[in-house]
C-alpha cells in the first residue's frame, strides 16, 4: 500500500493506523508549501486535492474515516490495539463511525474555518470573523467531547478503536486554534496516553514532527 500524507494534517491518523496494523506500506509526502496537493500528479489520485489518500491493490481510498476502517479491518498484527475482533458488535462499530463522523464533518471543518477560510469567503473581514468563531466552536466541540462523548479510558470505554486515533490528531490542533487543551482533563489525559504508544511517538517525533 502507499499512503500519501502531509506532516501535521489529518493524514497523521491514517499513518498511525498503518504503523499499528503491521501492514507493509510506503509513505509518500505531499508538500503543501509547493502546492503538490493541487498538482496534476496528485489530483489524479485524489481529485479533491486533499490528504490522506491510500493506494491499495483494489484501488484508491480517500477520506480518513474510510482509511481508518479499512486499515483496522485488515490489520496483520491481530494483537495490536487497533485490531477489530469478533467481539466487537455492530453497535460498537456504529458508535465509532458516529464519533468519527462528528470529528470529521463538524470538528475538522470547524478547525478549517480558521486555516482554510478561503474555501468559504473572499473578503478579509469575513475571514477574520470566521477565524474568531472557529476558536469558539472548537472550544464548544471539545466541551461536548469532554462532558458527554468520552467514556474513558479510551473514547468508547475499555476497547481501543480508531476513534482514539482521530481524536488524538485533532486534539493536537487545539493550541493552534487558540484553545488550551489542558483544560479538558479527560481528553488531555487521553492525549498523553496516546503519546505513550510507540507507533504514535515514533511518528510525532519523526515524519510528523512539528517544525521550529
Ligand atoms: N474529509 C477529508 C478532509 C481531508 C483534508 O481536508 N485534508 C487537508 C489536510 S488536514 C488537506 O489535504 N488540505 C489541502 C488543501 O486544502 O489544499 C478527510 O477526512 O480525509
Amino acid at each position: 500500500m502507499k499512503l500519501y500524507y502531509t506532516p501535521g494534517t489529518v493524514s497523521l491518523a491514517a499513518h498511525i493506523a498503518l504503523e499499528m496494523s503491521g501492514i507493509s506500506y510506503q509513505a509518500v509526502a505531499i508538500d503543501f508549501s509547493k502546492a503538490e496537493q493541487k498538482g496534476a500528479q496528485f489530483l489524479a489520485i485524489n481529485p479533491l486535492g486533499r490528504v490522506p489518500a491510500l493506494i491499495t491493490d483494489e484501488g484508491v481510498i480517500t477520506e480518513v474515516i474510510a482509511i481508518l476502517n479499512y486499515v483496522s479491518a485488515n490489520t496483520v498484527d491481530r494483537t495490536c490495539l487497533l485490531a477489530v475482533s469478533d467481539q466487537q458488535s455492530s453497535f460498537f462499530k456504529a458508535q465509532v463511525d458516529a464519533f468519527n463522523s462528528f470529528l470529521s464533518s463538524t470538528v475538522h471543518v470547524g478547525h478549517a474555518h480558521m486555516w482554510r477560510s478561503e474555501r468559504w469567503a473572499t473578503r478579509a473581514d469575513s475571514k477574520a470573523d470566521m477565524a474568531k468563531k472557529a476558536t469558539q466552536n472548537m472550544q464548544e466541540y471539545f466541551e461536548l467531547i469532554e462532558q458527554k462523548l468520552f467514556a474513558g479510558p479510551w473514547v468508547h470505554g475499555e476497547q481501543f478503536s480508531n476513534s482514539d486515533i482521530l481524536l488524538f490528531v485533532i486534539t493536537r490542533w487545539l493550541q493552534g486554534d487558540g484553545v488550551d487543551p489542558t483544560q479538558f482533563e479527560k481528553v488531555y489525559s487521553h492525549y498523553t496516553k496516546m503519546l505513550e504508544i510507540p507507533e504514535v511517538s515514533h511518528l510525532v517525533n519523526g515524519l510528523h514532527a512539528k517544525k521550529g
